[in-house]
């Protein structure tokens, strides 16, 4: 097994899947190794190419919930299985993180926070989670367990899926053909859909037009889902109440982007969920070890639908 990323964690991915199985040998793609023994590589932001140097690779390992980065990859090896992780500290984080943001939101805790640096006393009205409605844009396990926990806390949930869903409390709306209505009940619109052909550039002045006025956008998915452009312009002529934003385009965000300074924007450097080393270690292993006896790998993407 090798560890491709370009991170700081490179050295903790590998201690953690040596020490969780000693029996296989787990390599640092950056140090001396066998690449013809290898057969599962392990990859966060690979640097484009370095997959293509493994004969036997059969199977590549996003250690995150995202594999779009793998696909963008113009060098990566086509017909190597693809899996991802699905883990629940990942899902539960997540949620965590969005309902942190809305509450912010809804509570107007962003607004008192840019007053108090001016010595601003001025109260507001808030709102009560039952009189919001939320829509999520990819009901899948992020945005599935996120709506979960929101119906808990009485929000109402509106949830978009590529195929037609049941989601017991939330009303679920699929297709290209239904996403205007789903946004058209979304006071607060949250993306967690996958980067894929079909999602890119979704978050568009478009889709953005259709929200009630005064909405609320929190992207948490991919920077490459939202047009930048037309989210400020959604914000200059207050269609849009503000946005919540952990993914960008570049990463780190470049330091003269417009976002930085925006009142509006409240910025995160993508951190709404990172993978817990020790929690996933366990199913990656699962997949090498299902590699080798020939069976199906857990988790597996689609190279089709991208996700
Ligand atoms: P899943 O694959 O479990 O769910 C994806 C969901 O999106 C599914 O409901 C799927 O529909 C839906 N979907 C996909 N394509 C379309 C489409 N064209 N139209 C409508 N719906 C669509 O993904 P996860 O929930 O695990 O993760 C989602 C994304 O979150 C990741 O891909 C990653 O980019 C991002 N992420 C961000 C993190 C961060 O820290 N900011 C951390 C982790 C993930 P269907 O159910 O019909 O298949
Ligand atoms: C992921 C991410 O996809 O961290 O897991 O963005």
């Amino acid at each position: 097994m090798v560890v491709i990323r370009q991170d700081q964690r490179l050295g903790e991915w590998v201690n953690a899947l040596t020490e969780a199985a000693p029996d296989i040998p787990v390599y640092n793609y950056l140090e001396d190794h066998p690449r013809n023994e290898v057969k599962m590589a392990v990859v966060w932001k690979h640097p484009d190419g370095s997959l293509s140097c493994y004969p036997h690779l059969g199977c590549i390992a996003s250690s995150g919930a995202g594999v779009d980065f793998i696909f963008d990859d113009p060098e990566f090896p086509k017909g190597v299985p693809v899996s991802r992780v699905v883990d629940p500290f990942l899902t539960a984080d997540m949620s965590e993180f969005v309902i942190a943001r809305i509450f912010a939101h809804i509570k107007n805790l962003n607004i008192y926070s840019r007053d108090q640096r001016h010595k601003s006393w001025h109260p507001l009205p808030y709102r009560r989670s039952s009189a919001v409605c939320v829509g999520i844009l990819g009901m899948g396990a992020l945005g599935g367990k996120l709506a979960l926990d929101l119906l808990n806390l009485n929000f109402r949930v509106v949830g978009w899926s590529r195929s037609p869903k049941n989601f017991r409390g939330a009303t679920m709306y699929s297709g290209a053909d239904q996403l205007a209505t789903c946004l058209a009940h979304s006071d607060i619109l949250v993306c967690l859909l996958p980067l894929t052909r079909e999602t890119r550039g979704i978050l568009n002045s478009k889709h953005l037009a259709l929200l009630p006025r005064g909405a609320y956008l929190i992207n948490v998915a991919r920077g490459a889902h939202l047009v930048d452009a037309d989210l400020l312009e959604a914000l200059e002529t207050g269609h849009l109440a503000g946005a919540s934003l952990d993914v960008f385009h570049s990463e780190p965000l470049p330091a003269d982007h417009p976002f930085w300074i925006h009142e509006a924007i409240q910025l995160s450097p993508h951190v709404a969920s990172v993978s817990d080393i020790a929690s996933v270690t366990p199913q990656l292993i699962e997949n090498y070890r299902r590699l080798e006896a020939g069976k199906a790998l857990l988790n597996p993407v689609s190279r089709l639908t991208g996700y």
